[in-house]
């Protein structure tokens, strides 16, 4: 049992002391002799009873019929959408208090360490499906305050798909497999999608961020996360604050190329899920720190958008996000079913101090997380671990599937003769919504602002590096290429001649049957200078949480790796060794080296950045014509990786591998992002270059010829 579900569980019904049911709470381990589910010691496990050797088998033989019927009701329903995920314990930190914005004390007192939890997750695929694939991530963010549970169910996308939750069985119909054949698993690249979104204008912006590096991430370590809705802070005097939600990575927002995205979805389905385990158990915390976009109750129309609209972000350069606390997850789960596949998140668990605005998404999920969490789990899921807060809790709820907690309430409703489980004053904690002014004809409508669409598609293209822009170019040939009926080409790429006229006509080379639309209104030129994961303003490079292999190659010099390998731990990088065998393998000057992969097992797909260790020997780069390791280099340099080599390596890589794309020029050199070096000598110069390498993700303005693709 993790600290925090073991704290949650002591928390129940306030005083742990009470608990009628603390005697029959005896933990099980690993030690404990196999018993039924009931206590009795089991002397076999492996041979149903029967009637002689070769007789039937017995209906009396109660563990054979327990152990099978359990078996049988293993599964619960996967969540109807972000079935796939992976989940983390940790703890929140408040550096910098909102005071006077809310009475949330979360908010508010720095002195306090919050528990927290966060299960990261894919939106269209099911439970097994791979980690890589194209699609917005979940980022929902649990923190155990004194105060409550307080849920931020979020993306790493801050904007959504549609305006209206009503809308949200429509776009999940489109986007998940076809109904007819149940193809494809876990993407949009299908004809329903494309449909959808093509004649569904809402959808706008949220198609070019789809199509953009940030729905196929590098880690879920280096992720934003958005809370997307504007929610309010609601201060002691019952003022309120519009504030929109963001976690922003210390790793910075960083992506796969598209390549290494299809690749790895074969190669390692669960490499988003290893990332953050291993990081985890490595004691690599991840870290985020949240950040809040204030707007002040009197500025709710002076933006040309509707701040209840959740296809919108508010611009940092018009609203700042002010950092204010700092998010560390450092432990992974114990057990995978009971604290991820059973963890459930509301969006309307929010804590006192802070309330909802009337964007008509969230009034929709508002009712939509606590309805599905009956379906999967049951009406008591508040009874899990893993979802009780860690505060003192009562109700007046009573009974229904799995009731777990042994209430001492004699009545179980409100006024009663005891005063038993009385509310609360607002003044005193208890919450209060905010008295917000409301009137209105009761219509199907939405706020005016609503129906423009557009310009933050715009916006958000034009913020983009040109190598982002490309990328997106690519990706919309992908996904469409994918779809067959020509009437879905024309409608996604008549939606894109709207953001912008340029961008349709290259997506539309793949796609020359499209009419496209004569251009209908300039592009606005503005942009946004946080948007882009390559130039954006507050974007970090770090080489730290980053996978570097080091090949081992016949006859390798243990003096060609010994000093770059200290530097990169020094960088906080992991190190991985790859050799032709695991286990130990001997340098040829005698020390030995640990290999956690061989050549044939591994792929560069892995890893961020690779370097070859060679030895001495001039007929070298003759010998080692390996295919698969001439393959780890072309395609790393193909996804435009740090790529470093020593010893005889060098030429081997210059002759070999890359000829004509990389050059050797003596001493260190860097050539086409590649850091070569026959000789390391002290080993600081290489390692310096290639850390650079490695902190800036990818080389971007790599030449990559024929030989490489
Ligand atoms: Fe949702 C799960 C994020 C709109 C209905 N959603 C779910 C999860 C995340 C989000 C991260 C997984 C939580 C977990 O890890 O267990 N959803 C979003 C975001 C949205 C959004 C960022 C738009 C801003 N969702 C949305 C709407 C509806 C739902 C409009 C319904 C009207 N979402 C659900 C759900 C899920 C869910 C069906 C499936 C499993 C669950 O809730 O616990 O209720």
């Amino acid at each position: 049992m993790s600290a925090i579900v073991e704290k949650a569980v002591n928390a129940t019904i306030g005083d742990a002391k009470q608990r009628q049911l603390e005697p029959f709470r005896l933990e099980g381990n690993d030690k404990t002799p196999l018993t039924t589910y009931w206590g009795a010691k089991i002397a076999d496990t492996d041979h149903a009873l029967k009637a002689g050797p070769r007789g039937s088998t017995l209906l009396e033989d109660f563990h054979n019929r327990e152990k099978i019927s359990h078996f049988d009701h293993e599964r619960i329903p996967e969540r109807v959408v972000h079935a796939r995920g992976a989940g983390a314990f940790g703890e929140f930190k408040l550096h910098t208090p909102l005071t006077g914005l809310t009475t949330a004390k979360i908010l508010t007192d720095t002195s306090k360490i919050t528990p927290a939890y966060v299960r990261f997750s894919t939106v269209g695929g099911s439970r097994g499906s791979a980690d890589s694939v194209r699609d917005p991530r979940g980022f929902a963010a649990r923190l155990y305050t004194d105060e409550g549970n307080w849920d931020i169910v979020g993306n790493n996308i801050p904007i959504f798909f549609i305006q209206e939750a009503i809308k949200f069985p429509d776009l999940v119909h489109a986007v998940k497999p076809e109904p007819h054949n149940e193809i494809p698993q876990a993407q949009t690249a299908h004809d329903n999608a494309w449909d959808f979104m093509g004649l569904h204008p809402q959808s706008t912006a949220m198609q070019m961020w789809i199509l953009s590096d940030r729905a196929i991430p590098r880690s879920y370590r280096m992720m934003q996360g958005f809370g997307v809705h504007t929610f309010r802070l609601i201060n002691a005097e019952g003022k309120s604050t519009f504030v929109k939600y963001h976690w922003t990575p210390h790793l910075g927002t960083h992506s796969l190329v598209w390549d290494e995205a299809l690749k790895l979805a074969g190669q390692d389905p669960d490499f988003h899920r290893r990332d953050l385990w291993d990081a985890i158990e490595a004691g690599a915390y991840p870290k985020w720190e949240l950040g809040v976009q204030l707007v002040n109750e009197e500025d709710e129309h002076k933006f040309d958008f509707d701040l209840l609209d959740a296809t919108k972000i508010i611009p940092e350069d018009i609203v700042p996000v002010k950092n204010i606390g700092t998010l560390t997850l450092n432990a992974n789960p114990v057990d995978f079913f009971t604290e991820v596949e059973q963890v459930a998140f509301c969006t309307q668990h929010i804590v006192p101090g802070m309330d909802f605005t009337s964007d008509p998404l969230l009034a929709g999920r508002n009712f939509s997380y606590h309805d599905t969490q009956i379906s999967r789990l049951g009406i008591n899921f508040g009874d899990i671990p893993v979802n009780r807060p860690v505060c003192p809790f009562m109700t007046n709820q009573q009974d229904g599937q799995m009731a777990m907690w042994g209430k001492k309430n004699r009545t179980r409703y409100h006024p009663n003769r005891f005063d038993a489980v009385p509310v609360t004053a607002p003044e005193k904690g208890g919450f209060q919504h905010f008295a917000e002014v409301m009137a209105g004809v009761k219509e199907r409508l939405n706020g005016p602002k609503f129906n423009e669409y557009v310009n933050q598609a715009t916006l958000f293209y034009n913020s983009m590096s040109e190598a982002e822009k490309e990328h997106m170019v690519s990706a919309a040939q992908f996904e469409l290429s994918k779809c067959g009926d020509s009437i879905v080409h024309q409608n996604a790429i008549a939606r894109f001649a709207l953001i912008d006229h340029d961008f349709a006509v290259k997506v539309a080379q793949e796609f020359p049957h499209v009419k496209l639309p004569e251009p209908s209104k300039p592009n606005h030129g503005n942009k946004s200078s946080f948007l882009s994961q390559i130039t954006g303003k507050t974007q970090t490079f770090t080489a730290a949480g980053r996978k570097v292999a080091i090949y081992l190659l016949p006859g390798f010099e243990y003096s060609q790796i010994a000093s770059a390998v200290a530097a990169f731990e020094a960088a906080s990088i992991m190190v991985k060794y790859v050799g032709p065998a695991t286990g130990e393998i001997k340098s040829s000057s005698g020390q030995s080296v640990v290999a956690e992969f061989t050549f044939e097992n591994s792929r560069s797909t892995y890893f961020d950045a690779i370097v070859f260790v060679g030895g001495s020997g001039d007929d070298y780069a003759k010998k080692l014509k390996v295919g698969r390791l001439i393959h780890a280099v072309r395609e790393a340099y193909m996804h435009l990786k740090a790529i470093g080599a020593t010893g005889n390596a060098v030429k081997w890589l210059t002759s070999v591998c890359l000829p004509g794309d990389v050059e050797y020029q003596g001493g260190v050199t860097l050539s086409n992002g590649v850091v070569l070096a026959e000789d390391v000598g002290t080993g600081a110069e290489f390692a310096e270059k290639f850390i650079d390498g490695v902190s800036k993700h990818r080389v971007w303005d790599r030449v990559v010829s024929h030989i490489a693709a």
